[in-house]
């Protein structure tokens, strides 16, 4: 079928439903999407623009992934230099010189002991499935192949591969694909309607912790591999863990001999107001999976970093040399092209200061976002660094209904936002000024008291 939109610089009119259907959309309500298409054509900056010609204000940074704003001069000039310098090398057994590069700058900005990079397929799924493969192995190579259960967290998310589903704590996500890995789950901590909290809640982490050990009683550490938590949770609508969470957590593990293993693929490389979410949180895990911002969304990369010990144990259990240390790896990992991105991208965070714009940018955010404390059928509002999520009143037996319809009468406004359950959420660019922040909340105001 011909492309109704014509070239890609043709203006357009609104596409044919038929020229919709051959691309079965991931994550998206397809035939409500194709009744009503939502295409954009162009971004610049922290705008979309669609494909009616309309300016988009970028309140996600994409998915979670463009902090540092569309088009960015350098990491377009980056990645066209790359593809005709060396546009693919083999993966394994041969390299290139860029992923060496960029695993420094990574390793630079994680906090001490995180220290060696195992670039996963670029999708922040693949990551997380590493990290869980890692933790297992580890046990393996140390004589206790009995360690193998897996604890996540209800409401945690953590890709769409089995690993990740299966570690995964949201149910929608889980309920489709029948028997995952051998896991269990923490409780979540998803603060009761009317909590209203900013950033951290300040109470009962230790005590939430605590649940591990009531897992650790039931299964033995004998059987447990690994924990894995994202410093906050951002798909279930940007879930704040109280303060002294994650610090009980790691004394839990380190205690038990279990890995401790952050899912930072959303609060990695800036959206906490740090270079990560545990140097924001103050907590060191063992394992530490990023993808997402490392190349500000223009090519996939993602990736595992581990401890000295977990990278040394694999090397001194390798047998002779030429043999492979562990059989991991995909076609894409370190894509060259991916590098050149993530290297420029790691060149503007670092000279635009990104973690501490992000810093600088929270506390007006927070305000904002608060604000609207009080707008119609706004039951709860968390926030963190760059990042907030606002629960809803369900209507009755359609949760996911009312942040539908907000969303779509915000981007009428000309402001693109995240719906997901009873949510929305906000995660705007880094770049953004603060008069953007607040038309941002001002808009989502305005529309929510326009709702039924
Ligand atoms: N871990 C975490 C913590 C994530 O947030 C993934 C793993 C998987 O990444 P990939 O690249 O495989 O999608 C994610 C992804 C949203 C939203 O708005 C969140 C994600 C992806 C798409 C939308 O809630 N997170």
């Amino acid at each position: 079928m011909a492309n109704p939109l014509g070239t890609r610089r043709e203006a357009a009119s609104a596409p044919d439903a038929a020229w919709l259907e051959a691309h079965w959309m991931p994550f998206t309500a397809n035939r409500q999407f194709k009744a009503a298409p939502r295409l954009f054509t162009q971004a610049a900056g922290a705008y979309y623009t669609d494909v009616q010609g309309r300016k988009i204000f970028d309140g996600l940074s994409g998915l979670w992934c463009t902090g540092l704003g569309h088009a960015r001069k350098e990491i377009v000039e980056a990645v066209a230099r790359q593809i005709a310098t060396l546009d693919y090398a083999p993966a394994f057994q041969f390299g290139h010189t860029l992923s060496f590069e960029l695993a420094n700058r990574i390793v630079e900005r994680m906090p001490a002991g995180l220290d060696h990079v195992m670039f996963s397929g670029g999708s922040g799924s693949d990551a997380v499935d590493s990290s869980l493969k890692i933790a297992r192995a580890y046990w393996r190579i140390r004589g206790q192949g009995a360690k193998t259960r897996l604890i996540g967290r209800a409401q945690g998310y953590h890709g769409v591969n089995f690993g990740g589903v299966s570690v995964g704590g949201i149910v929608g996500n889980r309920k489709l694909f029948g028997q995952g890995l051998e896991t269990s789950h923490l409780a979540d901590l998803q603060p009761p309607p009317g909590s209203f909290f900013r950033g951290e809640p300040s109470e009962g982490g230790a005590a939430l912790a605590d649940s591990l050990l009531a897992l650790i009683r039931l299964y033995d550490a004998s059987t447990i591999a690994a924990v894995i938590v994202e410093p906050f949770a951002g798909s279930a609508g940007v879930i704040v863990p109280p303060r002294g969470y994650l610090k009980r957590l790691r004394e839990i593990c380190t205690e038990h001999d279990i890995l401790l293993i952050f899912d930072e693929v959303i609060t990695g490389f800036g959206r906490c107001g740090a270079w990560t979410g545990a140097e924001a949180f103050g907590v060191t895990p063992d394992l530490l999976t990023f993808a997402k911002q490392s190349t500000n969304g223009t090519q996939p990369l993602s990736g595992v970093v581990v401890r000295k010990e977990i990278y040394e144990a694999f090397l001194a259990a390798g047998g002779p040399e030429y043999l492979i240390e562990l059989p991991h790896g995909y076609t894409y990992s370190a894509h060259p092209v991916a590098c050149a991105a993530g290297i420029a991208t790691f060149d503007i965070l670092a000279r635009e200061h990104a973690p501490e714009r992000v810093r600088e940018l929270a506390p007006h955010f927070e305000k904002a976002v608060h604000g609207l404390r009080g707008a119609r059928h706004v039951s709860d509002i968390r926030n963190y660094g760059l990042a907030a999520g606002f629960t809803l009143q369900a209507l009755p037996g359609e949760p996911a209904r009312r942040p539908f319809e907000v969303a779509m009468a915000m981007l009428k406004k000309g402001f693109y936002v995240r719906y997901g359950g009873a949510t929305i959420q906000l995660a705007p660019p880094f770049i953004s000024t603060p008069a953007e922040l607040d038309r941002l909340v001002d808009a989502l105001g305005e529309t929510l008291n326009q709702t039924d």
